[in-house]
């Protein structure tokens, strides 16, 4: 039995402003007060911990087009977060995030790009977060970050206030999806006219969660080992399981699929950023359901850094002997 040790950076990202309800922003404290260090040192990780994050407030931000919200709150934070990860992940961190909107993720995989180019997307979550700001309903920039993250979608893309630093890092091949069950019609001709590998419910459905992994890895790191940049919205689950979140869609995954997605990742060695977001304590109904999510939250990433179902995570070596 093998055990690495892992560096793990942890930042908390407190972020709301790609979206319009209150209280994402207390998703770090949630998780943290959940046990998600200790958790992870008793997993023998070495833990460097960044502290939550402030990020710059943009007094006027006015929206772009009439629509998309926040604009320069999202481009400036993501900017700031972008920093940090990727000083995590030059030091030899894999780095966890913790939100915080989905908006988030733009900065944190330009931030690991930064580090690691060839990384790949394990995007985990009921939405497919690929609306442009032309596409856009909703006007919540957490329903569009990976539009201005690849660069074959860019001639779709307008330039948003607070968003010119921005450098595309993926390209189609680069990213899976696993847990899709409310994506909207401009999403769905994107996935399909950029060819973007997902894995729906329906699909998790058909084939089950095994061969889900084995397909995701299959496109990923088949070819050519890489880092993988794991980008998991809470929303996935379904909403029994974490009902404390912004967007709850029913049907969502299992407490089993969820960590085999986990421990599957973490079994090929690769994991090199964790995004964990859209824990939303305040529009839970309870204290326990805003303590299950968090807790939920905590499981995702203890598992995604070692820790197993089966036991073996934790050192010991040799039994007590009868005197
Ligand atoms: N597709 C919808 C929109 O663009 O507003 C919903 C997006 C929800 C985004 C969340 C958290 O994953
Ligand atoms: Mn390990
Ligand atoms: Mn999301
Ligand atoms: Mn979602």
């Amino acid at each position: 039995l093998t055990r690495s040790v892992h560096s793990v950076a942890v930042v908390g990202a407190p972020f709301s402003r790609g979206q319009k309800k209150k209280g994402v922003e207390y998703g770090p404290a949630a998780i943290r007060e959940a046990g998600l260090l200790k958790r992870l040192s008793m997993l023998g990780c070495h833990l460097k911990d960044f502290g939550d994050l402030s990020f710059t407030n943009v007094p006027k931000d006015d929206p772009y087009n009439n629509l998309v919200v926040y604009p320069r709150s999202v481009g400036i934070a993501n900017q700031e977060l972008a920093e940090v990860v990727s000083r995590a992940v030059s030091g030899g961190y894999s780095c966890v995030t913790m939100g915080g909107d989905h908006s988030l993720a733009i900065g944190t995989i330009i931030g690991h790009a930064r580090h690691h180019p060839d990384l790949c997307v394990i995007w985990v979550d009921a939405h497919a977060d690929i609306n442009t700001p032309l596409t856009t309903v909703s006007g919540n920039i957490h329903g569009q970050p990976l539009s201005f993250l690849i660069r074959e979608l860019q001639d779709k893309v307008p330039q948003l206030p607070g968003f010119s630093w921005i450098k595309p890092c993926l390209s189609p091949p680069n990213i899976v999806y696993i847990g899709l069950r409310d994506v909207e019609p401009a999403e769905h001709f994107i996935l399909k006219s950029f060819d973007i590998q997902y894995f729906s419910m329906r699909d998790i459905d058909r084939l089950g969660i095994q061969k889900v992994m084995e397909q995701t890895f299959d496109r990923l790191i088949g070819k050519r080992k890489r880092p993988i940049h794991l980008s998991f919205d809470i929303d996935a689950f379904d909403p029994k399981l974490a009902p404390a979140t912004g967007t709850p869609v029913v049907g969502g995954l299992t407490y089993r699929e969820g960590l085999y997605i986990t421990e599957e990742i973490h079994s090929t060695g690769l994991l090199s950023a964790l995004d964990l977001v859209e824990v939303n304590p305040h529009l839970a109904t309870s204290e326990e359901e805003a303590k299950a999510t968090a807790s939920l939250a905590v499981d995702v990433i203890a598992s995604s850094f070692g820790q197993t179902r089966e036991g073996g995570h934790i050192a010991y070596d040799h039994l007590p002997t009868p005197s």
